[in-house]
């Protein structure tokens, strides 16, 4: 008999490891991951953890030989500033990687004539402002608006985006008999922010860096200017974002791709908030104009009112409860020296 389990690729990133715990907590999950590194130790104990690479396609044959995966949170990526430097390996991992396991979540699904469900978390990185002055004029992009993305990143997500739609409702559409497919919901992330984990590869990665740096006590030279601004969400929010959607009743999902947001900042507007809770902080603005040019082509913000109106999307923390209850009391406490 094989054990049903939920997989999560990419495990080890920052949306995995929030996910993991939050998963974990119903202790009815079975929870299988997968990432080309170990987890930390207190996180290991809660799955069952598989170190191996999502391109190779005996390990995934493998893992559904023994386990029946009923939902894949496909996290695993290589973000944007990382995609720039490695185009092809990107495209490798974030295309080629979605791909390999939408087949197999496809395949999975007709042989248990059962949908299997596949959650992809996508980006604002899929839009791009042509210019500042458009972006300051189209402050709050729907869905369909702007998909001219400016990086591998976001052309990889619109594609995995769109691929996803394809395998949930016309894969193999010309069989005599149309197949079971995939159930396949996506939420575009603005930049995340955690208390926990620092983002790797990332361009919003100055929002967490920053306040990250001032609670150790160490200057932070901002790589955009003062005035950029995009959306950002607490990571509590962005976990709670996949699991409403994956909870969501199918008749009540007018669309597969679903924008979230819950507030907007500029980076002096970060940089003020950091300074009133640690004074002492050394935050310059040195900007990057390359990586600079990829945060001013996301927008200043997402309209999400179809996420709010079909599946009750609503984030528990405002910018105020995101900084003061959830990341200044954490990330302070995260970097305590022992007395
Ligand atoms: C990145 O900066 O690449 C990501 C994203 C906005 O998707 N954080």
């Amino acid at each position: 008999m094989r054990k049903r389990a939920i997989l999560i690729t990419g495990a080890s990133g920052e949306v995995g490891h929030a996910l993991i715990r939050r998963l974990a907590e119903d202790g009815n999950n079975v929870l299988l991951t997968l990432d080309l590194h170990e987890l930390p130790a207190d996180l290991a104990r809660l799955t069952t953890h598989v170190v191996g690479n999502l391109l190779d396609t005996h390990l995934l044959t493998r893992l559904v030989s023994e386990y029946e995966i009923d939902v894949i949170f496909h996290l695993a990526a290589l973000l944007s500033t990382r995609s720039e430097i490695t185009p092809e390996m990107a495209h490798e991992v974030n295309v080629e990687g979605t791909l390999g396991l939408l087949k197999l979540a496809a395949e999975q699904s007709q042989w248990r004539n059962q949908s299997i469900q596949f959650m992809f978390p996508s980006s604002i990185a899929v839009y791009g402002m042509p210019d500042r002055e458009s972006k300051q004029l189209f402050a709050r992009v729907r869905e369909f608006e702007w998909n001219q993305p400016r990086t591998m990143y976001g052309c990889n997500k619109l594609y995995c985006e769109m691929l996803g739609c394809y395998y949930s409702r016309h894969y193999r559409q010309l069989a005599a008999q149309q197949p079971v497919t995939i159930d396949f919901r996506c939420v575009r992330f603005p930049g995340l922010l955690s208390a926990f984990t620092l983002p790797s590869g990332g361009t919003s990665d100055y929002g967490p860096e920053m306040i990250h740096a001032a609670a150790r006590g160490e200057a932070y030279a901002c790589f955009v200017r003062e005035e950029a601004r995009i959306p950002f969400m607490a990571m509590p929010d962005a976990v709670a974002a996949l699991l409403d959607l994956a909870r969501a009743p199918r008749e009540k999902l007018t669309r597969q791709v679903y924008n979230v947001g819950a507030f907007s900042l500029s980076a002096a507007q970060i940089r003020d908030r950091v300074m009133a809770v640690f004074p002492d902080a050394a935050i310059r603005f040195v900007p990057d104009l390359k990586r600079e040019a990829i945060v001013d082509s996301w927008p200043a913000d997402i309209d999400d009112s179809a996420a709010r109106m079909d599946w009750g999307w609503s984030p528990q923390y405002d910018v105020n409860r995101a900084f003061d209850e959830y990341l200044f009391p954490n990330v302070r406490q995260r970097y305590v020296q022992p007395a």
